[in-house]
């Protein structure tokens, strides 16, 4: 058995900056290990054709080292998922970090040894390590749902889930493809898909809204313009809502006329991506705002989408506007004006079992060779559930959390000693730009773990006060917004059978997060016990 410092679970943004942090900053004995064959966490495994990041590249990386973000160059405003990757991969070298991570090792199981103040961490191969600290960087969007749709065994063809795409790719060339779903991932599959399949099927089970990314190649001019304002862009994403360098509106939707508002959501629909949820402050929270957005988006759709029945079902909105994640895309609802596309609508016609030949919905059966899921994941908690994970009593984490994550801050778990979840339930994390929440909690458990050896400190838990406390908290921040509407939302967990509808995500905004976790650092870990 492998002893060390702390055992990091994950090599992707928040492995690879954690490795940095303890191993170079503090000397710590640590590793990675890593279920992938390469670093990269998400977008290692997210492969599918038109996967692209929807932050701007230049604001979607590392902050904490000035070097490293000069010497980057993005080609585009949205990179494309091989350019994150190269770039995952460059900072892997760039820091040294492989030395520390094993590759194609998945971790299946972790327990708290209460004598010895240790995690024992096991592999999928057998290996065991014992560590003081076990740190996830599982990530928030790694735990792949596929649904349970009778007779997939059956199917003749090849299936395969976006989250899961396979190295060598998928060949679409003269094939009948079936996507399921239109979340993000199938908004931003469907377009590639079509231009290389011979048909293209789009099973849409609830309508969703997306707003163009208005995607390009970034040049010199622009780039060096970033580089000049780095510092000040820098201190904006960290106090910012969302991590995000763009400035969120501070004005009511019905404060301007009918004719400015209509020109603010056309600049904001032609300047595209996921700012347009921040052109006015109270889209979020006022139903009839929301609905002004709502109705732009929808007539946009309509103006687009030739076919009047397709752009009807396009445009059957059950929630808000952003309530769900939303998607930004290259060319969505252009793709139904194929001859070679269709949608199917599965609220009207549903799927009532996948057969050798296809997919048979009440309507009949579409004939199919290949099957796409880009049914979504079991979020948040699903990354660590997968995980046998027990902690103080033998207690398992998933009867902990049998009725929704309860975390302190998303950092600690009550019974969990020495346990920090990256990114965890009850963080800002998937509201933001991630890897601007990834290095705050980086910093904040670095700094944690560098206070508790200064104190010679062997233990950190979360108490159960804290836990309810902030989980009320986090719950009453997202009750005041539309969010909690939306639902079949992942954000509550209502996209996987039988999970507890919990808002997961903390709406409160990183910048005031932020500033909570440092007052908790600063008043000794507040909401913590500790133990020698
Ligand atoms: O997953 P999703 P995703 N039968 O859960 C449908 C991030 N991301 O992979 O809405 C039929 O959003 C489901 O239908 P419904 C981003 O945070 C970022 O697209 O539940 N359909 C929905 O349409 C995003 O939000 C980027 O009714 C079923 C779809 O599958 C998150 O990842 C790119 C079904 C799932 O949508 C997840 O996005 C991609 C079933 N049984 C993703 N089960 C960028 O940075 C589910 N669906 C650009």
């Amino acid at each position: 058995m492998r002893s060390l410092d702390a055992l990091i679970i994950g090599a992707g943004f928040a492995g690879l900056y954690a490795i940095h942090l303890l191993r170079d900053r503090q000397g710590l004995d640590v590793v990675a290990l890593e279920a992938a064959s390469g670093v990269g966490g998400t977008w290692y495994w997210n492969r599918y054709p038109g996967a692209r990041c929807d932050s701007e590249s230049w604001s979607y990386c590392f902050q904490f080292d000035d070097d490293l973000v000069r010497a980057w160059q993005w080609s585009e405003r949205y990179p494309r998922q091989p350019e994150i990757l190269r770039y995952l991969n460059h900072v892997a070298d760039r820091f040294d970090l492989r030395r520390s991570i094993r590759l194609d090792t998945r971790v299946t199981a972790a327990r708290f040894d209460e004598a010895a103040s240790r995690w024992l961490v096991t592999t999928e191969a057998g290996e065991r390590y014992a560590a003081r600290f076990l740190i996830t960087a599982v990530g928030c969007l790694s735990a792949a749902n596929i649904p349970d749709i009778p007779g997939l065994e059956h199917f003749g063809g090849t299936w395969v889930h976006t989250g899961n795409w396979p190295e060598a790719g998928v060949d679409f060339t003269g094939k009948r493809v079936g996507l399921i779903g239109t979340g993000s991932t199938g908004i931003q599959a469907a377009p590639v898909i079509a231009a290389e399949a011979a048909h293209l099927t789009v099973f849409q089970r609830t309508p969703n809204y997306s707003v163009p990314a208005q995607n390009h190649p970034l040049d010199e001019t622009f780039r060096n313009r970033i580089k000049e304002a780095w510092p000040s862009l820098k201190a904006r994403m960290r106090s910012n809502t969302n991590g995000h360098p763009y400035v969120p509106a501070d004005r009511g939707t019905f404060e301007v006329s009918d004719e400015q508002r209509r020109a603010i959501y056309e600049q904001a629909w032609n300047a595209g991506g996921l700012s347009f949820r921040a052109s006015f402050r109270d889209m979020m929270v006022d139903r009839a705002a929301n609905d002004e957005a709502s109705a732009f988006i929808r007539e946009k759709i309509r103006g687009i989408v030739k076919d009047p029945a397709t752009a009807a079902a396009l445009t059957a909105f059950d929630h808000p506007f952003a309530t769900k994640r939303p998607p930004i895309d290259t060319e969505y609802f252009e793709t139904f004006n194929r001859d070679n596309v269709r949608l199917v609508d599965i609220r009207a016609t549903p799927i009532t079992r996948i057969v050798a030949e296809g997919v048979e919905t009440r309507a009949g059966v579409v004939p199919l060779d290949i099957i796409v899921f880009a049914t979504g994941f079991d979020a948040m908690t699903g990354p660590l559930l997968r995980i046998d994970i027990a902690g103080r009593g033998g207690t398992r984490l998933k009867d902990a959390w049998a009725e929704g994550p309860r975390t302190h801050l998303g950092l600690g778990v009550p019974g969990f000693p020495n346990l920090f979840t990256i990114t965890g339930p009850g963080s800002p994390s998937v509201l933001t730009n991630m890897p601007v929440a990834i290095e705050q909690h980086v910093d904040w458990i670095a700094g944690c773990i560098a206070w508790l050896r200064a104190e010679g400190l062997a233990r950190i838990e979360a108490t159960p006060d804290a836990a309810d406390t902030w989980g009320a908290h986090v719950a009453e921040v997202a009750n005041a917004t539309l969010y909690p509407t939306a639902a079949s939302s992942w954000y509550l967990g209502a996209n996987v059978p039988g999970k507890p509808r919990v808002f997961m995500p903390y709406l409160g905004g990183l910048g005031r997060y932020r500033a909570v976790c440092d007052t908790v650092a600063a008043e000794g870990y507040r909401g913590f016990t500790v133990a020698p």
